[in-house]
């Protein structure tokens, strides 16, 4: 039978859920416009009055936002709540260094536990299962959120946080560890760990894994290495952390979006332009239910599509996303051919014997890139069967060197699989 931890929320119709939307979005417009200038202005020089303003219809209207307003605005210049009303932040430094800050207010980070505990039951979770949390606690907001949700699913939690693998195993089997939460890098470690000390865990069976593009045969190879069912969670520091835009459900057919709390929408890169469902295009985010700093069409930088607005098997109306598929600002291209690290992931992992330990190495010898890449495999795998495979899989021919097992370094947060090298 499906769980649901917000039936009623969780089921809304088409026609309801459309309501909803189109109700709170014109709230929101008005919230951020009323409490902040910048919000004011941008509006304003797009010609939008948020007095006048119909909700849905006008979606279209309302200008874009992006990480460099989170920049630039640093630290709170983009608060739309009274401060003596902060309860929590979190940040993200990401690739450049320039600080993303999300503040929360109470309310904000009840919404947050909600959006997160409605993943946690979709995953099967129960009251009182052993819950052990290993994002780090700390400005991530990765272990904070799998702890919000938790206390709301009402979830015994262990909150380890990031690394010590061998002691995270102890507690796993001593206290019997029924859910997983981390980023999908370190499921691998754990797999590795597990592996070197023959040992399973044999209470666990769920594991919530994001924070990474997430290939198919990445979830594969941890289903094959834990023997748990794996769910992909999806959610960033600007719409308020993990879980905040949801995950996937038992049926596995793609990440139900909490479309009461967020509008989703897919745009072409280039243009900006709404694209239809099926195409892959940016995902942009308007939080409809954050106080302290919503987004109003924030332009994510990943690329998805919508799978599907129908109601699922598992019963919830919430539309579907396809898995992430890349970041815009991870493209790579090299022979004149565009690509994206997730696809020579899912090409790697395809031949048997490579494990999911790996690195791309750009070399760049006067202007000319090359692609060098290095996996970790068990002894009999050769770099040709890894070239072969590439070859096949993205249209130009990359170097291929394989090393042994525990070569690599093993990160304990979000994996950096991209280097580049000048060549002189
Ligand atoms: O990574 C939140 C999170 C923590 C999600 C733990 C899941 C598990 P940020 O550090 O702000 O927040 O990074 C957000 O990570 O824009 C995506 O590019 C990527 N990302 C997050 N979840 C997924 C996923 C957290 N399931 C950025 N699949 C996002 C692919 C993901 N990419």
């Amino acid at each position: 039978m499906t769980q649901y931890h917000n039936p009623r929320a969780e089921t809304l119709s088409r026609d309801e859920l459309t309501a909803v939307q189109d109700q709170r979005l014109r709230k929101i417009v008005q919230h951020v416009a009323e409490r902040n200038e910048g919000f004011r202005s941008r509006f304003a020089a797009a010609g939008v009055d948020p007095r006048g303003f119909r909700g849905l219809d006008d979606l279209a209207a309302l200008p874009f936002m992006n990480k460099d307003d989170f920049r630039r605005e640093y630290p709170l210049g983009m608060l739309c709540a009274d401060r003596e009303d902060l309860a929590e932040m979190h940040m993200s430094s990401g690739s450049t260094g320039t600080p993303v800050v999300m503040p929360y207010t109470a309310n904000d980070l009840h919404q947050w536990g909600e959006c997160m505990a409605r993943c946690y039951v979709m995953a099967g979770a129960v009251r009182g299962d052993v819950c052990q949390i290993t994002p780090g606690f700390g400005l991530f907001n990765g272990g904070f959120g799998c702890y919000h949700g938790a206390r709301e699913a009402g979830l015994f939690i262990i909150p380890c946080g990031s690394g010590n693998t061998v002691r995270q195993i102890k507690l796993a089997r001593d206290f019997g560890t029924r859910i997983l939460t981390g980023v999908v890098s370190y499921a691998l470690r754990i797999m590795e760990v597990l592996a070197e000390a023959r040992e399973t865990l044999p209470a666990l069976q769920i594991g919530i894994f994001g924070a990474e593009t997430f290939s198919d045969q990445m979830k594969q190879r941890i289903y094959d290495g834990l023997g748990i069912e794996v769910f992909d969670i999806y959610g960033m520091t600007e719409t308020g952390g993990i879980g905040t835009l949801g995950m996937d459900c038992p049926d596995h057919s793609g990440l139900h979006q909490w479309e009461d709390h967020y509008v989703i929408e897919i745009v072409d890169p280039e243009t900006g332009a709404p694209l239809p469902d099926g195409e892959v295009g940016e995902v942009v985010v308007t939080s409809l239910t954050r106080e302290a700093l919503p987004v109003i069409r924030f332009r994510t930088g990943d690329l998805s599509r919508v799978v599907s607005r129908q109601p699922c098997a598992c019963g919830r109306t919430h539309l579907r996303l396809d898995r992430i598929s890349g970041r815009l600002d991870d493209m790579l291209i090299i022979s004149g051919v565009n690509f994206f690290p997730a696809q020579v992931e899912q090409s790697l992992l395809k031949v048997p014997g490579v494990l999911p330990n790996y690195q791309l190495i750009i070399e760049d010898h006067h202007g000319i890139k090359r692609l060098h890449v290095t996996v970790e495999a068990h002894p009999g795998v050769t770099g040709y069967q890894v070239e072969k495979q590439l070859k096949e899989d993205l249209n130009f021919s990359p170097d291929g060197e394989v090393v042994a097992p525990g070569t690599l370094p093993r990160p304990e947060g979000k994996a950096r699989r991209v280097f580049y090298k000048e060549i002189p």
